[in-house]
């Protein structure tokens, strides 16, 4: 029993074109240029984080999997003891880690219905089939949009009990003051006795979190460098994608990880929807992302500060990954 809501500007779900040629545009008008890591998934980058999700060094996926796997029985307690709820998975992609969960739910005989959250509409479309096939007694309502769109429609639709699942270490890619927007934003629609179950990649040996997003095959320099061929498809520039370098480096002390596009030499865009050109000086760099490694304390702290008190930490056997229970 499957139904999609499409709360994006353009009814195919992509993201608005204009947005993104001012996003772009003001990115590169920086001193220090800079292009936002959400605009990575299109459709191709999409395929490719699915690619990088299978790597051997990024060990993210597997280890939450794990974490999930495990600790599926004690999960689906936590959300299930107070009667029926909504599921709402903000950033569901392929939801292959919350299926875990939703089989679970399901073989607890648990009352609710499943609301994933995506920009992606194909991936929503997908998601929607892919359930209905293998859990098709389960109840899915796919919202297709960004993150604030929808949770307000989820405050004027979905009035029950709410479990919010935010997975993948997607907090980390945020700002730090993002993080707390986001996190205040999503405390802001929910009740006592809601939840909110985020994952965290935390604190671990420098050389395992570089290797992850330096992988051997190069599918993590293919995902950045897409961004450019994205550039050129939909807003018309002419980045010559083979003159700019994949370089992702990792500092302890902050422990974030962040990933770069590198001029290899001096060169000149031109972006055909905003009429503007961009000059590159030699080795000049273009920042794409950040992913923040955490400690326990900062995830304690960050959640504090937004509302949200830990329940339960649940981990992966190495240590290096954790999904955190939260209550408000
Ligand atoms: C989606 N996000 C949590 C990934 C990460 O690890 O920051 C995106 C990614 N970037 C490079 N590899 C994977």
């Amino acid at each position: 029993i499957a139904s999609m809501v499409n709360l994006s500007r353009k009814q195919d779900g992509s993201n608005d074109t204009a947005a993104f040629a001012n996003d772009v545009a003001e990115g590169l008008s920086q001193e220090q240029k800079t292009l936002p890591s959400r605009y990575f998934y299109d459709g191709r980058g999409s395929k490719l984080f699915q690619q990088i999700m299978d790597l051997p060094e990024y060990y993210l996926t597997r280890a939450e999997f794990e974490v999930l796997t495990d600790n599926r029985q004690d999960m689906a307690a936590y959300f299930s003891g107070e009667g029926f709820f909504h599921m709402i998975d903000l950033g569901a992609g392929d939801a292959l880690k919350t299926k875990i969960l939703l089989r679970e739910l399901e073989k607890q005989q648990s009352m609710f219905d499943y609301v994933p959250v995506d920009i992606s509409g194909d991936a929503m479309q997908q998601l929607s089939e892919s359930l209905h096939d293998e859990l098709p007694e389960l109840k899915v309502e796919a919202v297709v949009g960004e993150y604030f769109q929808a949770l307000e429609w989820l405050q004027d639709n979905k009035s029950e009990r709410k479990v919010v699942l935010f997975l993948g270490s997607n907090i980390g890619n945020f700002e730090l003051t993002d993080s707390k927007a986001f996190l205040k934003s999503v405390r802001s629609y929910l009740k006592s006795g809601d939840r909110l179950l985020m994952g965290v990649d935390l604190r671990k040996d420098p050389q395992v979190i570089l290797d992850a997003y330096n992988d051997a095959a190069g599918i993590t320099a293919e995902f950045n460098l897409n961004l450019l061929h994205r550039i050129n498809r939909e807003l018309g520039a002419d980045f010559d994608v083979n003159q700019f370098n994949h370089y992702a480096l990792y500092n302890p002390q902050e422990g974030v990880m962040r990933s770069f596009l590198v001029s290899k030499l001096e060169q000149q865009v031109t972006i055909k929807a905003t009429g503007q050109s961009f000059s590159f000086d030699a080795w000049e760099s273009i920042h794409t992302e950040n992913s923040h490694k955490y400690t326990l304390n900062q995830i304690e702290d960050l959640g504090k500060e937004c509302g949200f008190a830990i329940e339960k930490v649940f981990y992966d056997s190495q240590r290096g990954f954790a999904d955190v229970l939260f209550t408000v």
